[in-house]
């Protein structure tokens, strides 16, 4: 995995992880609550079952982890790692409010943003790197605070409103943190994109020209590779297009900032071996999206009961985490990507296929 390559080479033997926090696992649309994506989901459709079917895009972010600067100019910059259209499409009037919920968020430095891309007749077909994005919300530094302490501050929830003049029609809605704690080296920053599929409906008949999401950053913007412990921040240029309904006259472009030497962020890098599995245990109170209230997504009931962390716990873990090991050839076991440890798992240890390995302390997985 790319990013835990480069925590592990920026900070070394050591890096503290901190408990998942890299997905949205719930949103709402005009206050009522639908399901997101899980990570449960996708070991429940590699054991051969089938996940529910959300509006939330799904993603193989195995490790909650990120997208970095390097992965730019990739199709996974959208929507995150191999990102697919939820089945669904959510709704939302013009000039209502869409939330996010970022369970355990712990990073409380750097912007917020959140886009919109038409897609046309079916948000469910469509394919990320076809979309464009006219940015609807964003949130920089301001007096002393980041977006990202206004989300940490809300307990893990975004709320964007959807602007009023917003032409009317099916979007995919990508929230996205970019923390910041490492952004003053390059490739530092950690973009955390997420997508859901929502109809706008209404009156509206605005809509600027998006843009490619490989042309929304580029890892040397001021506002990408920037030292947030700089001292006083004089000003902070949020990266990415101009902001929808914004004037058109350009903001004066910054050079970018010094890489710094001692970045004291390199001890809070994180977010390798994080723990694959969700940590919000929504009850899948009100989930269902409109178009298929007799399909409503259930928690799946072998998920595996992950203890809600309530504050962010920090730990230190060195690359040769203990795993228990299954064995390989027996007939008997786990099957592959099944659950085989963890704390709180007392059911069998070895693997039918695949080895059993230590995701975190909650997660083994035969793989
Ligand atoms: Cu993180």
């Amino acid at each position: 995995m790319s990013s835990t390559k480069f925590t592990l080479a920026a900070v070394g033997a050591f890096a503290a992880t901190a408990l998942a926090h890299g997905n949205v696992v719930s949103f709402s649309t005009d206050g009522k609550k639908q399901q997101g994506y899980l990570m449960d989901y996708y070991y429940q459709t590699k054991n051969g079952g089938e996940a529910p079917k959300v509006a939330a895009w799904s993603t193989e972010n195995l490790d909650n982890g990120f997208v970095d600067p390097t992965m730019y100019k990739t199709s996974d910059i959208n929507c995150h790692k191999k990102a697919k259209p939820g089945a669904l499409t959510s709704s939302v009037k013009a000039g209502g409010e869409v939330s996010f919920e970022w369970p355990n968020w712990p990073h409380n430095i750097g912007p917020v943003l959140t886009y919109v891309a038409d897609c046309g007749d079916d948000c469910s077909k469509v394919d990320p790197s076809a979309l464009k994005w006219v940015k609807i919300d964003e949130a920089g530094y301001k007096d002393g605070k980041w977006g990202a302490d206004k989300l940490v501050a809300d307990n893990g929830i975004w709320t964007t409103k959807v602007p009023a003049n917003l032409k009317a029609g099916n979007y995919v809605f990508r929230n996205e943190i970019i923390a910041l704690h490492a952004g003053g080296q390059l490739n530092g920053a950690q973009n955390y994109p997420q997508c859901v599929n929502i109809a706008v409906t209404g009156s509206g008949t605005d809509l600027p020209e998006g843009t490619l999401g490989t042309d929304l950053y580029d890892a040397k913007d001021p506002g990408i590779l920037f030292n947030p412990y700089q001292g006083t921040i004089k000003s902070y240029t949020i990266p990415g297009p101009k902001l929808f309904g914004a004037a058109s006259a350009a903001l004066p472009r910054l050079p970018p900032t010094q890489p710094s030497e001692d970045d004291s962020c390199e001890a809070e890098g994180d977010d390798e071996e994080d723990d694959g599995e969700d940590d919000g245990e929504d009850d899948g109170e009100d989930d269902a999206c409109e178009p298929e209230s007799s399909a409503a997504p259930q928690a799946p009931s072998s998920a595996p009961a992950a203890p809600v962390p309530t504050t962010m716990i920090t730990r230190t873990s060195s690359a040769a985490a203990a795993a228990p090991t299954g064995d390989a050839g027996s007939s008997q076991g786990v099957a592959l990507y099944g659950r085989c440890g963890g704390l709180g798992y007392d059911g069998p240890t070895t693997c039918a296929q695949g080895t059993c390995k230590k995701q975190n302390d909650y997660y083994s997985q035969c793989i």
